[in-house]
């Protein structure tokens, strides 16, 4: 009993620990700050995942909706310049990964990439934070950055 107290005083002390808000900057420079309620306000989805032979199945908003708050084009208006727009996903070890703006829009590809906040309806471990990026379909999951605090949209074309 006593070490089950410890363990979930360990947990309480860890969920405050990470960040709950998530920065984002838009292809024109657009920054916006969001809190985790505004980030589960947005329309949500399922995704199945596996990693290293364990299968989760991962909630939260698609990327690319999220991304919409600060300007990101999306669906149709994904095209000519656009089409070298690069996201760039920032853990809060450092860690960072980059996605083709394309890629995150459902009407180009089937797999989903989301933002997810809970996990097999719980919220994310301490060790995933309070955003984890999740693409569905992806083989291995690297690209699947923990503890996310800030996402970029760059504009890579030259005029
Ligand atoms: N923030 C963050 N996310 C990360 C990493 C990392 O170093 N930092 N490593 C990635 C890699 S290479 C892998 S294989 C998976 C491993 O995640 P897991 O330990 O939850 O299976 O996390 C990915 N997400
Ligand atoms: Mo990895």
């Amino acid at each position: 009993m006593k070490t089950l107290v410890l363990a979930l005083c360990f947990a309480g002390l860890a969920s405050g620990a990470f960040a709950q808000t998530l920065g984002l900057k838009g292809p024109a420079g657009e920054t916006v700050s969001l809190t985790a309620a505004e980030v589960a306000g947005l329309p949500r989805v399922s995704v199945a995942f596996d990693a290293h032979g364990e299968k989760h199945v991962y909630e939260g908003p698609l990327l690319i909706d999220v991304l919409a708050k600060v300007g990101t084009p999306t669906g149709k208006a994904i095209h000519g310049p656009e089409m070298a727009d690069v996201v760039l996903v920032k853990a809060d070890d450092g860690y960072q990964v980059a996605f083709g703006l394309a890629e995150l829009d459902p009407g180009t590809r089937s797999n989903r990439i989301i933002l997810a906040d809970k996990v097999d309806g719980a919220p994310l471990s301490a060790k995933d934070g309070a955003f984890k990026l999740v693409a569905e379909g992806d083989l291995r999951p690297a690209r699947s950055a923990r503890r996310v605090t800030a996402i970029e949209v760059l504009r890579l074309a030259k005029p």
